[in-house]
């Protein structure tokens, strides 16, 4: 099976109406959509999703930011996609995001960065679980997988 990665459009991305964007971006990088809902992220999640980050001095603003207004959530497919995103995504940090990425586009600070994905495949297997039901992840074929993949 392909590669799977969590990603959100963080409410900044709801926000602005760059949902749209995001997903046509990744649609047309060639990505598989297998999973995708519109949801407000609580207080016990965004601090599960960012545990990593709990001794940073901006996670408190972190978990307030993802918690603040709805996300979209969503489970990409395809060989190497975590790798595949983030480049997408382009750099944590817009200012740094070269032009071309979601981030070098159409952001402009570090906190308001727009998307999230997960930074390996060990990170999106648990943000995966945390985000999704086994049963709202779906299997499917597209006409044009064949024109992606050799
Ligand atoms: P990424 O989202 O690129 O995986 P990360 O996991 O290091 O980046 O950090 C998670 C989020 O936390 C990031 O998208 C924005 C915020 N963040 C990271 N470093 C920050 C900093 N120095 N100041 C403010 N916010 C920061
Ligand atoms: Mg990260």
């Amino acid at each position: 099976m392909a590669e799977r990665t969590l990603v959100l459009v963080k409410p900044d991305g709801v926000q602005r109406g760059l949902a749209g964007e995001v997903i046509s971006r990744l649609e047309r990088r060639g990505l598989k959509l297998v999973g995708m809902k519109l949801m407000q992220v609580s207080d016990d999640l965004a601090r599960q999703h960012y545990g990593e980050h709990v001794d940073r001095p901006f996670f408190g603003g972190l978990v307030s930011f993802i918690t603040s207004s709805p996300i979209v959530a969503m489970v990409w497919e395809a060989n190497n996609a975590v790798e595949i995103v983030r480049n997408t995504m382009g750099q944590t940090n817009p200012v740094s995001s070269a032009a071309g990425t979601i981030r070098g586009d159409l952001g402009i600070d570090i906190g308001r960065n727009l998307v999230h994905g997960s930074d390996s495949p060990e990170s999106a297997e648990r943000e995966v679980n945390l985000f999704f039901r086994p049963e709202e992840i779906l299997s499917y074929e597209r006409a044009v997988d064949s024109w992606i993949n050799e």
